[in-house]
């Protein structure tokens, strides 16, 4: 076997599930996952062929229009998802109530998703992402669920976990329960397989290629400490980037250092990214990879995102997070009074 040459050892998601879970209903979970991204994948390279670009007509749950790729793409994970045989309550971005998944197809895990995160950047072809938080059931052996099985804090995700769909299609997951840390896997479209390329990825500590991500449109709606906070980040020469989708920002962030920031302000006192598929998985991930995900003062205090419990399925949080040195600077700003 040590004869394997290391071109022809692939360590593809399906292997590197079986040697690092081993509870065999979360493999076929995250398996159904990894189909549903691939096929998203595809539809997103395809769209501009098959006339997937343009509005569907809808509006979804957050006041979006509801883009062709968007439906699609719901459709996808909600058919991949109930089909794994292991989920019992599904909640999506865009459906307005949470999927009770029939006893007969259910399992013991709920997951949360955005099936198409930053999806108003589709028709300009720029990058888009899936970003997705499993829980288990509060009682697995219960054939109840409901949404209380997902209105928990972030500390309960069993795994946090974004596919971008840019110029190479890649998957980033965080198992909890593993010490593995922050994993890697770029899809190989040749094989149609997510292949794993790092492991236990680690954010810079900030300082180092100095960015700072946030819609700098709204600051006039900013508190002072944000407000403060930016105008220190562009004193000491950091640059701006900001794509609009929250996988392609965070990403970046993880990989580059830095800070991603989209607060509460005087418009909208929950800021607008929701908790259970927006913030919750980034701050787990990004958490996991040695930064930091905040609230910023939010109702009366300055929060790790991760303790929060959300009020309802699309309840909305500040989010804060990035490189350590970064997001601490913006929560002394805090502590100073400001
Ligand atoms: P704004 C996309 O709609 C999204 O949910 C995130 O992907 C993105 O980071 C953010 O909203 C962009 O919001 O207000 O800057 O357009």
């Amino acid at each position: 076997v040590e004869d394997v040459s290391a071109e022809q050892d692939f360590m593809n998601l399906g292997r590197w599930l079986m040697e690092n879970t081993s509870d065999k209903e979360l493999t076929v979970l995250m398996a159904q996952l990894g189909l549903a991204c691939k096929a998203t994948s595809r539809a997103c390279a395809k769209a501009g062929i098959a006339g997937l670009f343009g509005l569907a007509g809808e509006v979804n749950s957050t006041g979006d229009d509801q883009k062709k790729l968007d439906v699609l793409s719901d459709e996808i994970f909600v058919s991949a998802l109930i089909n794994s045989g292991a989920c019992a309550v599904l909640v999506s971005e865009e459906r307005d109530e949470a999927i009770i998944v029939p006893e007969e197809k259910a399992g013991r895990f709920c997951v949360a998703f955005d099936p198409l995160d930053g999806s108003s950047n589709i028709d300009c072809n720029v990058s888009t992402g899936t970003i997705f938080a499993v829980y288990e059931k509060l009682h697995p052996d219960s054939k109840d669920s409901s949404e209380a099985d997902i209105l928990r804090t972030g500390t309960d995700i069993v795994v946090a976990g974004y596919c971008m769909y840019g110029a190479a299609t890649e998957l980033v997951l965080c198992f909890r329960s593993n010490d593995a840390g922050v994993e890697r896997f770029s899809l190989d479209p040749s094989l149609g397989e997510f292949i794993h390329t790092h492991t236990a990825v680690k954010i810079p500590p900030g300082g180092g290629k100095k960015i700072y991500s946030c819609n700098e449109g709204n600051s006039c709606n900013w508190d002072a400490p944000i407000l403060d906070a930016v105008a220190q980040f562009k004193a000491e020469g950091y640059s701006a980037r900001y794509v609009g989708s929250m996988v392609s920002d965070v990403h970046r962030t993880i990989l580059y250092g830095g800070i991603y920031i989209y607060p509460a302000d005087k418009k909208s006192a929950k800021g607008k990214l929701r908790v259970l598929y927006e913030g919750f998985p980034m701050a787990l991930i990004v958490e996991t990879a040695g930064g930091i995900g905040s609230t910023g003062l939010f109702q009366g205090k300055v929060q790790r995102m991760l303790d929060l419990v959300p009020g309802s399925i699309h309840d909305r949080c500040p989010v804060i997070l990035g490189s350590p040195r970064d997001v601490k600077l913006v929560l002394s700003k805090y502590e100073a009074g400001n």
